[in-house]
């Protein structure tokens, strides 16, 4: 209790010191996000889910480079929040980054915050989302970042952008799959339907007539803004007898890169260019899940969803229309084709600032993990629970954000101690590991980074339980990807491999199935940030950790002061 107090009696004090001031400038734009409930009706039932303005999904939010803008977020629901901009570095801002416990306390029904979105040196897609429980699932929204006037995008303009959002259904409220899944020890339940702009499309029941449908010209060029909100689904995803071309990820441009079919990971977004250039007819997208495990089993959501591009014109349109090609939903080699071919730009407009010589060098091992249960009493693989982990430590959410406890000295919310190499090596992505591997110990632990150092990650994927990919994300900071691969990491071999001259720079990085992928980034973004899976559901069971960079020395390498009504604990 004396803790709460403790803060809330130094928030009062900031607020005093520097005023609400540096948060108010006129020309600032303010938007509104009313988080409330909504009634939808998906697969012939209705329910209600949490939504942002009652929009599912919610509303495109459009700025320009470097913009900032404020959005005044209301809870006006039943349940905690907490709102993300995912991508967005937050340049010495942590403060209203949004992952509940890690940079604030969540925003409580009837309450408000407002939250700045600090945009630098991204361009192109980014999106936003609920950073709390799993109400990201129907709180998540596109973020458009246009180039700066007087600027030009690397490509021909193209006629017309579309958001593309792809997502997940349950009948049932996701929550409650959460809360089931995490009292029973089992994976949580498949959704019912993956969705296109919020719809199944019409091989659903009660679907035809709401299927997203984009409307395109014979002869012009469409910018798809895609992004991967599901919550735990890698997806494949194409459109008949049409090629894309990949421009962009994350935020950051790209090489073009043709492919017939994408891999778009939970967290990631792409910028595809589509040329409307085969006969006028209707032609479906599609998008379904790419996953290691049994389909038989359930253990994922192995529906297509589809949308509908249609030719402007007097026609009789195709029936029935036929799907694109997709991978066979195991096709491992298939999930990297994207991520083998992406380059950054890397020329003077789009410079590639990859760090050289690494001043910090880690290994992160991210895998899944169970604990026994008595008798084996529980849901998960041969009756125990479900867990995962970063070097064999499942991540436990305080009770305190770890960005107050940081900046306010409060001790005993998070510890500093996390490892930097795997305390235990072994041969992480064979077939047969020893079971007393699979045990993860649990904690709150952080790595402290010194301001400017530059860092290099190896995430190995291991095989315990499953090998299967996961899609970090780091908070703060765009990286380069310099290098990946299949199997163990070799320190010897495989650097000599690394991209070092346009390697792509994302937020959301898969790792491969039973593989490995390095990242760098400069630590020039002071605060607390937060890195996870961004498949839900290893999120939740403990694949997380955070960084501290510490300050530096000029007032302009620190972190500003927090505002006057971060929520409280
Ligand atoms: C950018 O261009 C738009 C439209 O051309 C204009 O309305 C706006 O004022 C310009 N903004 C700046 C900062 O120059
Ligand atoms: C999950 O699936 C099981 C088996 O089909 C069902 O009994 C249960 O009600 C489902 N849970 C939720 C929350 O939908
Ligand atoms: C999904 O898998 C189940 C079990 O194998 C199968 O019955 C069902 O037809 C599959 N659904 C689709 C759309 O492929
Ligand atoms: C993919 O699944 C099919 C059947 O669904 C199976 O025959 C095949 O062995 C699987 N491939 C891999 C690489 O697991
Ligand atoms: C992997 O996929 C690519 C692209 O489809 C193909 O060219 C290549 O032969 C495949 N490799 C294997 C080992 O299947
Ligand atoms: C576990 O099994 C033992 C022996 O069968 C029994 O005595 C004990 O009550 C069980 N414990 C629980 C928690 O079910
Ligand atoms: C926290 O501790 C640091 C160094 O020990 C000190 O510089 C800083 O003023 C303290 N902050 C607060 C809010 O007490
Ligand atoms: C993780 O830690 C637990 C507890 O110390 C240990 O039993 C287990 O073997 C460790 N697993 C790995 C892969 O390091
Ligand atoms: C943390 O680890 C202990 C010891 O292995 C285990 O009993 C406990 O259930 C774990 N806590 C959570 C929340 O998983
Ligand atoms: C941090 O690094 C950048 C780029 O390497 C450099 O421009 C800047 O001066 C450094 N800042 C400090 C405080 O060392
Ligand atoms: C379940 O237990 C069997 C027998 O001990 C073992 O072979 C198998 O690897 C276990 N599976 C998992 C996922 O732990
Ligand atoms: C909502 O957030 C407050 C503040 O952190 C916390 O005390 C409360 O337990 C949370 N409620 C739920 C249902 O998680
Ligand atoms: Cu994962």
């Amino acid at each position: 209790m004396w803790l709460i107090m403790k803060v809330f009696l130094l928030q009062i004090l900031a607020f005093l010191l520097f005023g609400g001031g540096i948060y108010c400038q006129a020309s600032t734009r303010r938007l509104t996000f009313v988080v409330k409930e909504a009634s939808y009706t998906r697969l012939c039932s209705t329910k209600n889910i949490l939504t942002v303005n009652g929009q599912f999904p919610g509303p495109t939010i459009y700025a320009k480079k470097g913009e900032t803008i404020i959005v005044d977020v209301y809870n006006k629901g039943k349940e905690n929040i907490t709102i993300h901009w995912h991508g967005v570095s937050m340049p010495r801002y942590p403060w209203t980054d949004g992952p509940e416990y890690i940079t604030q306390c969540p925003i409580q029904p009837g309450s408000k915050f407002s939250q700045k979105i600090i945009l630098s040196f991204e361009e192109g897609t980014l999106w936003w989302h609920a950073h709390s429980d799993w109400t990201r699932n129907t709180i998540h929204g596109a973020i458009i970042v246009y180039p700066k006037n007087g600027t030009k995008y690397p490509f021909p303009k193209p006629n017309a952008e579309i958001p593309i959002i792809l997502g997940q259904w349950w009948k049932s409220d996701a929550n409650v799959v959460r809360d089931e899944a995490l009292a029973t020890g089992a994976d949580p339940n498949a959704s019912d339907s993956l969705l296109i702009n919020g719809q199944p499309g019409d091989l659903f029941p009660c679907s035809k007539s709401d299927t997203f449908k984009l409307t395109v010209d014979h002869g012009k060029t469409y910018l798809l803004r895609i992004i991967n909100a599901a919550l735990h689904e890698a997806l494949f995803f194409s459109i008949a007898k049409h090629k894309m071309t990949v421009v962009g990820t994350d935020g950051s441009y790209t090489k073009p890169l043709t492919r017939d079919y994408i891999t778009i990971y939970p967290g990631q977004t792409y910028d595809v260019l589509l040329e409307a250039n085969q006969h006028p007819d209707h032609y479906y997208m599609a998008a379904k899940t790419y996953s290691i495990a049994p389909a038989a089993r359930n253990f994922f959501d192995n529906t297509t969803t589809t949308a509908i591009v249609q030719y402007r014109g007097y026609y009789t349109p195709s029936s029935p229309l036929s799907l694109p090609y997709l991978p066979t939903y195991n096709d491992t080699n298939a999930s990297v084709q994207v991520m083998a071919g992406l380059r950054s730009l890397a020329d003077a407009e789009h410079p590639c600032n990859v760090p050289l010589s690494p001043s910090t060098k880690l290994i992160y091992t991210v895998g899944m993990n169970s604990y026994l249960c008595p008798n084996n009493s529980c849901a998960g693989p041969n009756g125990t629970r479900f867990s995962a982990s970063i070097n064999n430590i499942s991540f436990q959410f305080p009770t305190i954000d770890i960005l107050q406890a940081y900046y306010y000295n409060i001790s005993g919310v998070y510890g500093d101690k996390f490892p930097s190499v795997p305390e235990l090596v072994f041969d992480f992505t064979t077939d047969i590991i020893p079971l007393e591997y699979q045990t993860p110990k649990n904690g709150t632990e952080v790595r402290v980074l010194e301001y400017n150092s530059t860092v290099e990650i190896v995430f190995q994927g291991t095989n315990l339980i499953a090998g299967t990919h996961h899609p970090m994300h780091l908070h703060g900071y765009s990286f380069y990807v310099v290098g990946w691969g299949f199997g163990n990491f070799d320190k010897d071999k495989d650097p000599l491999h690394y991209n070092l001259v346009d390697p792509p720079l994302q937020s959301t990085i898969s790792v491969p199935t039973k593989g490995w992928a390095t990242i760098r980034f400069e630590a020039s973004n002071p605060g607390v940030w937060f890195m996870h899976c961004h498949v839900e559901r290893h999120q939740t069971w403990g694949m997380d950790t955070a960084f501290i960079v510490k300050n530096g020395k000029h007032p302009e390498a620190q972190v500003l002061p927090p505002p006057s009504d971060m929520p409280p604990c």
